[in-house]
């Protein structure tokens, strides 16, 4: 580590918070960073940055920052901790999740993460070190983000599809092989807020600029839409309809693309008769959008040259959202877009390297069939749901926090909870896992500040490194890049560090190959040929040469299939929108749609006491999830949590702008301040999720107000979908408004 200078980087994860890949510029002084800029060399995001990395000095070097291990000294939720030095935390996680693990198996100790930050390769790594099969994303209810969409495309297409807006190329839009999508659906997905999935929100704008045009699908009104070509201001929860109606709009007009179907897709037939049930009119009273505007989008998009749909977590938020994505990749596919410049091309972790184990598949083969067998034995809803069990490994969280609180069929003991804050922004029914994590024996927290889950639930908190402090390595999609570490602050490790060691100490044969992190991370990268210092001389990333990782007609290459044979990663070889998977794991193997869990028809009752549909988390740059609000430069922007009130609905309940009120229905109520707006329908109102006040009293029953704020408190659980994957209600959960001044 030099002392003073500029350094490149890789912004991933604490401090940004993100799903990352920007190339950064950190300037140190004295081994302190000083300032943060944008890359202009690096293609990700070629020189722009998002306000939380600009703000990111004050994260890093902020007052509240936990920059040593914690031990608690008091009762749980007292708030009394004590710092103690990294050998005796290492050695207190060693002794207390041996013992509960000779008590009651290794499975009963859940590993749970947060989002997709720099965490599935430690956090499974840890895991399965451990021997436990229980990881997940706990709270998430439905596991509903991106994996029920990553589940359908693995199953209907083999491999992962995303819109191409040159992100695979290092000259980007400067290159001669790439045109910009004519037409881009934004479903779901307000990019430039939060570029997810790998995915930089700006590239979206940067198409525009270049000719795209935008087909918009959201119920409210934002940037995007107010842009869009066609806004489909559809009723929360129903976009497996709307897909549904525009493929059968595309099919009967005859308007797909014959040829590619004809070679490349499995069940075109059985997908036609499925669509019939469909048709425009009774989708267009379904989701409450004209049968005109429904005909003309399905219309403009089949006809474009070259089209892509760029999708977001409402989508796994529907009911039933592993259909509700094979319904929408039937419409990439049909129109034949899949893997064409200005499509939607195909997204392999870059040069063959994984950071983490993705399917299951691939965890097959690194730990061998035999661990994998008896991990899958006791994975927390494997055997109710096979697609839990046959794709991504994860554990299905709305039956293990049932499990946890019920003791049933295993007791759960402890919890390893790394990158989340369960409590504050994680959660659905977030007091009921309050109340399910307080039964457990010993719950360790990884994170940089004091939250409501470290608060009320931690009895060892382990501080972690914020992205310049640490060493990692990042293939999600392109380029293959590595993250460097250029300064230190207190004591603080990063993830990887500190699973590694413990990883060592619960299986010191399984690892002891690897003498340090490095050695690891070299292991991963093999198969690209670079090591870590290699990539280190080469500034950092390199974008993948000719083969299964650059785009273009793969399938008609070989590049896709390990056989090497043209078509695509499936049984078939074929795009299988009648999907064989599906069929083999008891789920329908075509799409459809369901009723949300609450609505004017699937509740009526309910509805007449709760008639607005209460949508939350739609992010903002200030934000991510439940963090930053301690960051005076963040903060600032938006200082109170908001709720978006149409004016005729604030009018109906007499509400005016800037008023305190309720958002409530029968699992409690949740303190806003009313916003009134036309971003929403009068039928819908929008809140952020994710607020707990850092000002505010930490210890319990406080919790930094995170029960007046968390607005997960009223969404209930458990999921919906038939499959396991989706359906958590955390778009589509009916409210009321109330004022304080009433409710005494
Ligand atoms: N109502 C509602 N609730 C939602 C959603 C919604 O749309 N509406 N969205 C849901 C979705 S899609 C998701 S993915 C979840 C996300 O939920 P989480 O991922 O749990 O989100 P955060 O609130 O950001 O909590 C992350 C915690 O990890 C810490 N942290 C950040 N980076 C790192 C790191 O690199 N290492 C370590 N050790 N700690 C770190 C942060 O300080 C913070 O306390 O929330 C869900 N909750
Ligand atoms: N700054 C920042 N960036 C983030 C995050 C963050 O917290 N802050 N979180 C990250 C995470 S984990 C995720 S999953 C992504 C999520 O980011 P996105 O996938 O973009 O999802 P949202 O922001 O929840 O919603 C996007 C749009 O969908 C609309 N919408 C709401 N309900 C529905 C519906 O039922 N159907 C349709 N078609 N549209 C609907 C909303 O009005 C909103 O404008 O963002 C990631 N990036
Ligand atoms: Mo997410």
């Amino acid at each position: 580590m030099n002392n003073t200078g500029v350094f490149p980087t890789i912004a991933w994860s604490a401090g940004a918070g993100c799903h990352g890949g920007c190339g950064q510029k950190v300037f140190v002084e004295e081994g302190k960073m000083v300032k943060i800029e944008g890359d202009e060399n690096h293609p990700w995001n070629q020189g722009r940055s998002c306000p939380r990395v600009l703000a990111l000095t004050q994260y890093m070097y902020h007052p509240d920052r936990i920059t040593q291990p914690l031990k608690r000294v008091g009762e749980r939720g007292e708030g009394k901790f004590e710092p103690i030095g990294w050998d005796e935390a290492f050695e207190i996680c060693e002794q207390r999740l041996n013992e509960i693990k000779q008590k009651y198996g290794a499975e009963s100790v859940v590993f749970a993460q947060g989002t997709g930050r720099d965490i599935g390769g430690p956090l499974t790594f840890l895991a399965y070190s451990f021997g436990s099969p229980n990881w997940c994303q706990l709270g998430l209810s439905g596991q509903s983000c991106y994996t029920p969409r990553l589940g359908s495309m693995k199953s209907v297409m083999g491999d992962f599809g995303v819109v191409d807006c040159s992100q695979f190329l290092e000259r980007r839009y400067e290159d001669p092989e790439w045109v910009p999508p004519e037409v881009i659906i934004a479903w779901g997905q307000d990019p430039p807020n939060g570029c997810p999935d790998a995915f930089f929100g700006h590239w979206i704008v940067d198409c525009m600029k270049r000719g795209s045009k935008i087909i918009s699908v959201d119920p409210r009104n934002t940037w995007m839409t107010g842009r869009a070509a066609h806004h489909l201001q559809l009723r929360p929860g129903t976009d497996g309809a709307l897909a549904l109606g525009m493929l059968n709009v595309i099919i009967n007009e005859g308007i797909y693309d014959k040829a590619f179907v004809e070679k490349w897709v499995h069940g075109f037939e059985q997908l036609k008769a499925r669509v019939q049930d469909y048709p425009v009119e009774k989708v267009a009273a379904i989701i409450e959008v004209p049968a005109g505007e429904i005909v003309a989008a399905a219309r403009m998009f089949a006809n474009a040259r070259q089209g892509a749909i760029h999708w977001g977590v409402p989508i796994d938020m529907c009911p039933d959202a592993t259909a509700v994505a094979h319904a929408i990749i039937c419409l990439w596919t049909i129109t034949g877009n899949i893997d064409i410049p200005g499509g939607q091309v195909i997204a392999k972790p870059s040069h063959g390297v994984s950071s983490y184990p993705y399917t299951t598949e691939e965890l097959l083969q690194l730990y061998g069939e035999e661990m994998i067998g008896r991990l899958t034995k006791k994975r927390i809803g494997a055997d109710a749901y096979p697609m839990v069990k046959n794709f991504r490994a994860w554990a299905q969280p709305d039956m293990v926090i049932d499990q946890m609180a019920s003791g049933k069929p295993y007791p759960l003991k402890a919890a390893w909870i790394q990158t989340a804050n369960v409590l504050g922004g994680q959660a659905a029914r977030a007091e009921f896992h309050y109340e399910a994590l307080k039964k457990l024996e010993f719950i360790v927290v990884v994170d940089l500040f004091h939250n409501p889950t470290t608060m009320g639930l931690a009895d060892l908190i382990l501080p972690a490194a914020t992205f310049p402090e640490k060493n990692s390595i990042r293939s999600w999609y392109a380029p293959l890049s590595i993250i460097q570490k250029h300064v230190q602050v207190g004591e603080c490790k990063s993830d990887w560090e500190i699973n590694f060691e413990l990883a060592k100490r619960f299986n010191p044969e399984g690892l002891k190959h690897w003498s340090t992190l490095e050695d690891m991370f070299n292991e991963r990268l093999a198969p690209s040929g670079m090591t870590f210092k290699d990539l280190q001389q080469q500034g950092g990333w390199k974008m993948a040469g000719e083969g299964p990782s650059r785009p273009y007609r793969r399938h008609e290459r070989g590049l896709l299939r390990a056989d090497r044979k043209p078509g695509f990663n499936t049984a078939s070889g074929k795009i299988e929108v009648y999907c064989d998977t599906f069929k083999g794991w008891g789920l329908d193997p075509l799409p459809f749609y369901t009723e949300p869990p609450q609505s004017r028809t699937s509740t009526p009752e309910l509805y007449k006491k709760y008639p607005l549909v209460m949508i939350t988390g739609a992010r903002s740059q200030l934000f991510f999830h439940s963090e930053h609000r301690m960051i005076p430069w963040l903060r600032e922007k938006m200082p109170d949590p908001y709720v978006e009130i149409h004016p005729e609905t604030a009018a109906r309940y007499g509400i005016y702008d800037g008023e305190w009120v309720y958002l409530k229905n029968d699992m409690g109520r949740v303190k806003r301040k009313a916003k009134i707006s036309r971003r929403v329908k009068a039928d819908h109102v929008h809140t952020m999720h994710g607020w707990w006040l850092p000002e505010r009293e930490g210890k319990a029953p406080d919790l930094f107000g995170v029960w007046d704020y968390q607005i997960n408190k009223i969404i209930p659980g458990p999921q919906c979908s038939k499959s396991g994957f989706g359906g958590g209600q955390y778009k589509t959960t009916l409210c009321t408004l109330a004022k304080i001044a009433d409710q005494g």
